[in-house]
């Protein structure tokens, strides 16, 4: 019996990641193939019958749309990168769903509106100035990879903020406040950094 070849040395470090993938990795982070699934707390059963998205605060037209009157808005495609704070991202998410400025278009948000607080089914809730809100990339989608929201995913309708950390992504969006004043969202109280821009690393607040 001859002498086995030695093992192939065990490739420690993995290959680098092509230089156009490395441009879009914010510092920190890792990409993955996959979505996972990330949220506190137990996902929300949701029927679209009562289903309601409410928008009011300094608007000058409060809203309580049902999902048929969503239907009448206009829809678009996004294909968008995601950043979690737990350091996974993944490229070119494809989302469809409704422009947060046809929203605004519809609610006419006061010139003291300066911040809008998301609140979802199930408690969670995250802020963002009207102006992150109002940023063309900005969705409230109701589809994911070509299909619609699963529960897990956010059913039936969640914010996409692609240049944001993903907890600023809410899930199974109900509500939507424009405020005057800054109010701090559920990861914002328990230090995550107000801002979230994963550019500039702003995971949590000093
Ligand atoms: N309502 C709600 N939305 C949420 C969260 C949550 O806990 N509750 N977690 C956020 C976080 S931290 C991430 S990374 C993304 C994950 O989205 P996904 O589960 O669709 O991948 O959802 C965000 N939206
Ligand atoms: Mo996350």
């Amino acid at each position: 019996m001859g002498v086995r070849p030695p093992a192939r040395p065990v490739r420690l470090r993995p290959r680098p990641a092509p230089p156009e993938i490395v441009a879009r990795t914010p510092p920190g982070q890792f990409i993955t193939q996959r979505l996972p699934v990330l949220h506190y707390g137990d996902i929300p059963v949701i029927s679209l019958d009562d289903w309601r998205l409410t928008v009011d605060g300094l608007v000058e037209q409060s809203l309580s749309l049902s999902w048929h009157d969503l239907e009448t808005f206009p829809r678009v495609g996004l294909t968008a990168d995601m950043h979690c704070v737990t350091r996974w991202s993944r490229l070119d998410v494809r989302w469809q769903g409704i422009p947060a400025g046809a929203v605004l278009a519809a609610c006419r948000p006061t010139p003291t509106a300066r911040f809008v607080l998301i609140s979802c089914a199930g408690g969670y809730d995250t802020n963002l100035p009207v102006a992150d809100f109002a940023a063309g990339d900005v969705l409230l989608a109701t589809d994911l990879d070509g299909e619609p929201l699963t529960p897990e995913h956010g059913f039936p309708l969640r914010l996409v903020v692609p240049k944001r950390y993903a907890w600023k992504s809410a899930k199974w969006v109900t509500g939507l406040r424009f405020l005057a004043g800054d109010e701090p969202g559920f990861w914002e109280r328990y230090g995550y950094h107000n801002e979230a821009d994963p550019w500039r690393e702003q995971r949590f607040s000093e």
